[in-house]
């Protein structure tokens, strides 16, 4: 259940979304599925506050403690302006200083589902490492909202962020990451905002107007080491393929021009028209385009899958890019 427009809704973020994905895989013969291998969770720690990482893993377990169901969800957040920084020792006062919405509940099976998410992103970039041209993480739930010690936005652990910094640890100088998500990975970007081997480029729905509302606009750009190495497209809503496809051939000559090892892509797509909490445009051929236009940098290329709510379509949509970037 989610708090959505002031009523509590079905989740928007439900298991039958990789189910379905995973369905149309394969039908279309898409290629070998290959299961999750687990992994240490120091992969996760090298990029997030281990004390994060252990109140996620915890949090169910002592919100039960305290008698209460439903899943482990704050009342109240960090304000700006605060002056103590101290992490809370009670179960509300974590939840307030970890959090930042209310869609992100901790549930019994919370853990178990944020664990096999990010093993799914490493194993993913072992076969890259391996020596895969391309790999498709069915990531879920999903990362890029989630930063070194806050999560939210459906998103516990930074699949693509953690991927991506394992792909550095084992030796690539240049990784680039292109967020196609309609939401900025807000995540990501902090999380690489001080880097030069990471370059961040995202296209997303202008911050203004959408969430995650604070990071995402045009001025980003990076800081100390990092300074040129983010960028992002902030667009408005009602954007469709046109202007849309603009951005991206803007994003992948910066990618061109930064000459990556390796291109991870945060592929989400609630980008599509009939997403039920999104306003661009694109449709289900455009994102057949979207694959060949991210083939043609030609480059070993780890998607790693972030959003998408129209559930009907989304089986066709992932799969559409994914079959655009091989047909290409
Ligand atoms: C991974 C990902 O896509 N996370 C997205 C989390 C979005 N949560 C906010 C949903 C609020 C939707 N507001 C819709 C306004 C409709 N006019
Ligand atoms: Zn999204």
């Amino acid at each position: 259940m989610e708090l959505f427009e002031g009523s509590i809704v079905p989740a928007f973020e439900k298991p039958q979304r990789a189910e379905l994905i995973r369905q149309r895989i394969n039908e279309v013969h898409l290629g070998p599925i290959v299961n999750a291998s687990e992994f240490p969770l120091r992969f996760a720690t090298a990029v997030h506050d281990l004390r994060m990482v252990a109140f996620i893993e915890n949090a169910y377990t002592e919100w039960e403690q305290l008698g209460r169901t439903g899943g482990a969800i704050p009342y109240s957040f960090l304000a700006r302006g605060c002056c103590c920084n101290a992490v809370p020792v009670s179960l509300d006062g974590r939840l307030a200083y970890y959090t930042f919405d209310v869609a992100t509940p901790v549930t019994r099976t919370s853990w178990q589902a944020v664990k096999g998410s990010v093993d799914t992103a490493l194993t993913a970039a072992k076969l890259l490492h391996d020596g895969e041209r391309a790999a498709f993480a069915l990531c879920r739930p999903p990362g890029h909202h989630a930063g070194t010690d806050y999560y939210g936005g459906y998103c516990f652990l930074n699949n693509a962020a953690i991927a991506v910094n394992a792909i550095v640890e084992e030796g690539s100088q240049r990784v680039a990451v292109l967020d196609i998500d309609y939401h900025h990975g807000n995540g990501t970007q902090e999380i690489f905002y001080r880097r030069d081997d990471v370059l961040f480029v995202s296209i997303h729905a202008d911050p203004t107007h959408e969430f995650p509302f604070f990071s995402g606009h045009a001025d980003e750009a990076g800081a100390s080491d990092g300074e040129g190495f983010n960028l992002n497209f902030p667009l408005p809503a009602g954007t469709g393929w046109k202007v849309w496809s603009e951005a991206l051939g803007n994003a992948l000559s910066r990618i061109a021009a930064y000459g990556p090892d390796v291109l991870v892509v945060s592929l989400g797509v609630d980008t599509y028209h009939g997403d039920p909490i999104s306003h661009f445009l694109l449709g289900q051929e455009d994102f057949i385009r979207l694959g060949k236009r991210i083939a043609s940098l030609q480059r070993p290329t780890l998607f790693v899958m972030e959003g998408g709510y129209a559930v009907d379509e989304l089986g066709i949509n992932v799969v559409n890019v994914l079959t655009g970037y091989e047909g290409a």
